[in-house]
C-alpha cells in the first residue's frame, strides 16, 4: 500500500515538474499512510480527530461556518458520505450543482486547513431515502443489490468511478495537493454479510480490487468489515469502540463512527446523550489504542425534501451532535469535546509512537502508561468503568486523583490531570425561539387554500393499468411518496353489500381511502414499520363503485428486499353474513403523485398571492384531507435560524419560495412514558436513555434555511401540503438565539461565557464561587461562597459578548469551605 501511493506521488510530482508548473501546488502534495499506531501525514505521526457533516443537509451558504465551528472545536477533518440517488436521480442523468456540490464543500474544508474522509459507499444507509441507492437501480432487470451481481456490480464501478473521476480533477486526493486523506467503499456490510453467503464474500473481494484499481492513491477503508481484504482498514462503528481490534494489525484501530446522539423517528422521543458520556467514550478509544475517530454526526442537519430514509425518519436530523441543526453550537458538547481534543493532542507524540500497558488497580479502575522510549516521555489515562462508584486513585509521587465514577482522567506526564471527562467546564447554552411580529389578531397571516385535485382519480382514472396490486418503487420509481390504486366494483345485491367494510393489508407506511369519492378513513403503521390492516366501514350502492387507495411511503435501508405499497395486498369488501369479495386480481388504474405535484402548486411566481383564479381567500377550512395552503411572509431580519413552528397541522409536506423543508407530522407525538427529569450521564448509553420531549410533537419546527429567504416584505411564500387535515391559522415563524448561558467550572479552571451573533450578555442571575449546587436554570447557594461573587462576575460580563476568569480565590477572594474536596463555580446569565 505505502509503497504504492509513494510511486504515486513520485509520477505526479514528476509530471507536474515536467510541465513547469507552479511550485505551489508542488509544496502542497501530501502524502498519507499509516502504521499500527499513527496516521502519518507527510512524515508526521498524527492522531485524527473527524466530525461527519453531509453536505446535502445544510446548504453551500451554511457550509463555511460550519466548517470553521468544526476547525474551531478542534476537528482535523470533515468526513461524508456521497448521496447517489441525489446526484443521479435518473440513470446517466447527474446533479453537482447547489447543496450537491461536494467538490465545492472539499474546497471550503480545504481552504479551513481540514482534511477530508470521502465515504462513496455507494450503498450509505445514513437514515437517506433508501439507504442512497437511486430507485431505478431496484428496477434494473436482473440486479441484485449488494451481492456479486454483474447488473448491480457495473453500475456500482460506473458510479465510484465517476465521483473519483471528479474528485481526481478537482485535485482533491491528498497526493494531488488535495484534502481527502482517506476514502471508503461499501459500508457496515459486515453486519448484513451473512445471508448474502459466498456471493457476499466475493462481492466483498471485488469491492476492494475495484477500488483498488481506481488509484486514488490514499487508504481504502471498509467500516464494520472483520474479514476485509487485506489492503482495506476495517473500521468500528458504535456508541463505544475502545474494544475493537482491526484485522490487520498493521492496521490502525480506527472509529469510523461514533455516535454523539441519535436520529428522530416520527412518534420518537428527541434523543441525548450527555457530553459526559461521549467524551468518556473517546477518550476510552484513544487510552485503549485508538488512531483514527469521527463524530457520527458533527452536524446532522435537516433532511430536506424527500430525502428522509423510512419507515419514518423525521426531517430533523439533529442527531444531537455537537452543532446542532441549525449550526449553533451544541453547549456543553462542543466545547467540552473540544478540551478533550486539545488534551488528547498534547500527547500526540507519544501516543503516536508507542503502545499502551495497562494496569487494573481494582473496581473498574484502570492505569494507562504510554512512554516515549527511550526519551522517556510519559502520557497516562486513568479511567473509572464501576457505573456508581467514585475513585479516589493514590498513585504515590505521581499524585492523588479523584476518578468520577464512568469517567477518564487525562494525565500529562502521567503525574499532571489535565482533563476528565465528567467534569464539565464548559458554558451550557440555553437556545430560545423568539415569534416573528405579533401574534395578535389582526398580524395573523393571508392564507389561500385549494383542495388536492383528484376528479380523475375519485371516477377510477388513472394514467396506466395492471390486472394486480403493483409495488410501490416499481409502480413510481419514487418520483413521489404517493400512489394511487383505482378500481371499481359492481354491485347488484343491495342486501349483501350495502354496508360492508373495505380492508386493505398493506406494507405501509400510510393508507388514505376514497370509496365513491367519499372519504373513508386514514391508516399508518404504529410502530413506523412494515404491514398493518385498513379496515373501515362503507357504503356500497347498486351499480358502479369507485375506490381509490392513496399509499404514501419512502423507503429504508432494506427495502431492496422488502416491497412497499398495496403490493400483493389482499384488498378485499366484507358484505353481510361475512361475504368476503377479493379485489386484488381486478383491473387496477395507477397514477403516481399528486395532482398538485404534477401542478407543482409549490413553485412560486411572481406575486405569490395571485393564484390563477382557482386559491380560495375566504372561510379557511381547517381540519380538511388533502388540503394545500399558501401565504407570504417576511424573512425575519438579522442572521439568527428561522423555523417555522407548525403546531396545528397534520402530515404533510412544506415549501419556502418552492424549494422543499421537508415532510412535517407534528400532530405525530412522541410516547408519553419514558423520559426521566434527570439523567445521569453513567452506565452504557443507548438510543433511548435520556430521552426528552415526551407526549410532545416529535417535531414541531421546521428549518428554513437564511439563503432560502428574500429580504423585503411579503417577498416569501410558505407552501403547504396538508395530507391528514390540520389547523394553519396557529402556524408562526421563530427565530432561535441564545437566552441564557450557564457556567460551572471547578477550582483552578478557567470559566468562559458567550452569546453568538451580536448578542452581548445582558445580565447576571446567578454567581456563586463556593459549594453552589443545582442544574443550569435552578442553581443554589451552598454553605459557603466567596462574599462579592456576584459583582465580581458582573464587572467581568455584563455589556460584553464573551468574558472569562479564573476559578480561583486569586479571582474572587477567600472561601471558607473548611474541609470541601473541591470548589467550584457556577454563573447564570442572560443574552440579549
Ligand atoms: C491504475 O494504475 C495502473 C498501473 O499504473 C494502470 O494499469 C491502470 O490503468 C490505472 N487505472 C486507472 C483507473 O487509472
Ligand atoms: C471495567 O474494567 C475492568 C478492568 O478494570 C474490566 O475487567 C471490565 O470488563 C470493565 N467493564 C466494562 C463493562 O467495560
Ligand atoms: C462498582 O463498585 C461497587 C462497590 O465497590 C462494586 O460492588 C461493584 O461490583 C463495582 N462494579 C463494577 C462493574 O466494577
Ligand atoms: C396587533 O397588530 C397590529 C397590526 O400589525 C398592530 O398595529 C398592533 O400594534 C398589534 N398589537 C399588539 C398588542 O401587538
Ligand atoms: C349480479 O352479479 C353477479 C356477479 O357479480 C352475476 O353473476 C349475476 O348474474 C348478477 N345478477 C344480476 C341480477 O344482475
Ligand atoms: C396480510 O398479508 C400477509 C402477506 O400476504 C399475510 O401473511 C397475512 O396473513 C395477511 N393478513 C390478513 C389479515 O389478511
Ligand atoms: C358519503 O358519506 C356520507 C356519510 O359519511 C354519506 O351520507 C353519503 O351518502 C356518502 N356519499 C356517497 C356518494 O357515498
Ligand atoms: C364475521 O366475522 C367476525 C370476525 O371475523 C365474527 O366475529 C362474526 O361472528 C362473523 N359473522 C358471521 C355472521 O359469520
Ligand atoms: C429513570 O431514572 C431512574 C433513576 O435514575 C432509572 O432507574 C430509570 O431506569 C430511568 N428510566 C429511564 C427510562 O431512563
Ligand atoms: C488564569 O490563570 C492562568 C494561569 O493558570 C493565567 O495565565 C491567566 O492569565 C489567568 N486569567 C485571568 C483572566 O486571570
Ligand atoms: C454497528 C454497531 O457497532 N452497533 C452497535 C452500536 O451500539 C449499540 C448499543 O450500544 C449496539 O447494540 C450495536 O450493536
Amino acid at each position: 500500500m505505502q509503497s504504492s501511493w509513494t510511486n504515486w506521488t513520485n509520477t505526479f510530482l514528476l509530471s507536474i515538474a515536467l510541465l513547469g508548473s507552479c511550485l505551489s501546488v508542488l509544496a502542497a502534495a501530501t502524502d498519507v499512510s499509516y502504521d499500527s499506531r499513527a496516521i502519518i501525514i507527510n512524515g508526521e505521526r498524527r492522531v485524527i480527530f473527524s466530525g461527519a457533516i453531509h453536505y446535502p443537509r445544510s446548504t453551500p451558504e451554511m457550509w463555511p461556518d460550519l466548517i470553521q465551528k468544526a476547525k474551531e472545536g478542534g476537528i482535523d477533518a470533515i468526513e461524508t458520505y456521497i448521496f447517489w440517488n441525489h446526484h443521479e436521480p435518473q440513470r446517466g442523468k447527474y446533479h453537482f450543482s447547489g447543496n450537491l456540490n461536494f467538490v465545492k464543500f472539499f474546497k471550503l474544508v480545504q481552504k479551513a486547513g481540514l482534511h477530508v474522509v470521502l465515504r462513496i459507499g455507494p450503498y450509505v444507509c445514513a437514515e437517506w431515502n433508501y439507504g442512497g441507492f437511486p430507485v431505478w437501480l431496484h428496477n434494473l432487470p436482473g440486479v441484485q443489490l449488494r451481492t456479486d451481481n454483474q447488473v448491480y456490480k457495473d453500475e456500482m464501478q460506473r458510479f465510484t468511478t465517476k465521483i473519483v473521476n471528479l474528485c481526481k480533477e478537482a485535485n482533491l486526493f491528498a497526493p494531488q495537493g488535495g484534502p481527502i486523506i482517506f476514502a471508503q467503499i461499501e459500508n457496515e456490510y459486515g453486519n448484513i454479510m451473512e445471508p448474502y453467503g459466498a456471493a457476499g464474500k466475493s462481492y466483498i473481494q471485488w469491492c476492494a480490487t475495484m477500488a483498488e484499481s481506481l488509484n486514488i492513491s490514499v487508504p481504502w477503508i471498509m467500516c464494520q468489515q472483520s474479514d476485509a481484504p487485506q489492503t482495506m482498514i476495517n473500521t468500528c462503528n458504535g456508541f463505544y469502540c475502545d474494544k475493537f481490534t482491526p484485522n490487520n494489525p498493521k492496521s490502525p484501530k480506527m472509529w469510523t463512527e461514533n455516535w454523539t446522539g441519535w436520529f428522530k423517528n416520527w412518534g420518537g422521543k428527541d434523543p441525548y446523550r450527555t457530553a459526559e458520556d461521549v467524551a468518556y467514550a473517546v477518550a476510552r478509544f484513544f487510552q485503549t489504542g485508538g488512531v483514527f475517530q469521527n463524530y457520527y454526526m458533527y452536524h446532522g442537519g435537516t433532511n430536506f425534501g424527500r430525502s428522509a430514509g423510512g419507515p419514518f425518519i423525521a426531517t430533523s436530523y439533529d442527531y444531537n451532535a455537537p452543532l446542532d441543526e441549525y449550526g449553533n453550537l451544541n453547549q456543553p458538547k462542543w466545547g467540552h469535546l473540544k478540551q478533550l481534543h486539545a488534551a488528547i493532542k498534547s500527547g500526540q507524540k507519544v501516543l503516536t509512537s508507542s503502545s499502551p500497558s495497562t494496569t487494573q488497580i481494582g473496581n473498574g479502575v484502570d492505569l494507562t502508561t504510554y512512554v516515549n522510549n527511550p526519551v522517556g516521555d510519559k502520557f497516562c489515562f486513568l479511567s473509572n468503568n464501576n457505573t456508581t462508584e467514585d475513585a479516589h486513585v493514590d498513585l504515590k509521587q505521581d499524585g492523588k486523583y479523584f476518578v468520577p465514577a464512568w469517567s477518564v482522567s487525562i494525565l500529562a506526564g502521567c503525574n499532571k490531570e489535565i482533563y476528565n471527562t465528567a467534569k464539565v467546564n464548559t458554558q451550557t447554552s440555553v437556545i430560545v425561539k423568539k415569534s416573528v411580529g405579533s401574534n395578535n389578531e389582526s398580524a395573523k397571516f393571508q392564507w389561500a387554500w385549494l383542495s388536492e385535485p383528484m376528479w380523475d382519480v375519485l371516477t377510477g382514472k388513472g394514467k396506466f393499468r395492471e390486472t394486480k396490486l403493483l409495488e410501490q418503487k416499481e409502480a413510481t420509481g419514487d418520483a413521489s411518496d404517493y400512489l394511487w390504486y383505482l378500481t371499481t366494483v359492481e354491485i347488484n345485491d343491495t342486501t349483501t353489500w350495502t354496508n360492508a367494510i373495505l380492508r386493505v393489508n398493506t406494507t405501509g407506511h400510510v393508507l388514505h381511502a376514497y370509496v365513491n369519492q367519499n372519504f373513508t378513513g386514514s391508516q399508518w403503521t404504529a410502530d413506523g414499520d412494515h404491514r398493518f390492516i385498513f379496515e373501515k366501514p362503507i357504503t356500497l350502492k347498486s351499480g358502479t363503485n369507485f375506490i381509490s387507495l392513496l399509499s404514501a411511503t419512502n423507503y429504508g435501508s432494506f427495502f431492496d428486499l422488502s416491497p412497499a405499497g398495496i403490493v400483493g395486498g389482499p384488498v378485499q369488501l366484507i358484505g353481510k353474513g361475512n361475504v368476503t369479495k377479493d379485489l386484488s386480481s381486478n383491473p387496477w388504474s395507477y397514477k403516481t403523485g399528486l395532482g398538485g405535484e404534477r401542478a407543482r402548486l409549490y413553485k412560486v411566481k411572481q406575486s405569490p398571492m395571485l393564484g390563477r383564479g382557482k386559491w380560495a381567500f375566504k372561510g379557511l377550512p381547517s381540519g380538511k384531507p388533502m388540503m394545500w395552503y399558501r401565504t407570504s411572509f417576511n424573512a425575519p431580519s438579522g442572521t439568527d435560524p428561522v423555523v417555522v413552528d407548525l403546531q396545528g397541522m397534520g402530515k404533510g409536506q412544506a415549501w419556502v419560495n418552492g424549494r422543499s423543508i421537508g415532510r412535517y407530522w407534528p400532530s405525530f407525538l412522541a410516547g408519553k412514558d419514558g423520559c426521566n427529569t434527570s439523567c445521569d450521564y453513567r452506565g452504557e448509553y443507548s438510543s433511548d436513555k435520556c430521552a426528552m420531549n415526551c407526549g410532545n410533537p416529535t417535531q414541531r419546527w421546521y428549518h428554513i434555511p437564511r439563503s432560502y429567504l428574500g429580504n423585503g416584505k411579503h417577498t416569501n411564500t410558505l407552501t403547504l401540503f396538508e395530507e391528514i387535515g390540520g389547523d394553519p391559522s396557529q402556524i408562526s415563524f421563530q427565530t432561535l438565539s441564545i437566552g441564557f448561558v450557564c457556567g460551572s467550572v471547578y477550582e483552578g479552571k478557567t470559566l468562559e461565557l458567550s452569546c453568538q451573533g451580536g448578542q452581548t450578555i445582558s445580565e447576571i442571575h446567578f454567581a456563586s464561587f463556593g459549594d453552589p449546587q443545582g442544574n443550569c436554570g435552578s442553581f443554589k447557594k451552598g454553605s459557603c461562597e466567596a462574599v462579592n461573587s456576584l459583582s465580581t462576575v458582573q464587572k467581568a460580563c455584563v455589556g460584553k459578548t464573551t468574558c472569562s476568569f479564573n476559578a480561583t480565590e486569586a479571582t474572587f477572594g477567600s472561601v471558607n469551605c473548611g474541609h470541601k474536596y473541591s470548589k467550584r463555580l457556577l454563573v447564570h446569565a442572560r443574552c440579549l
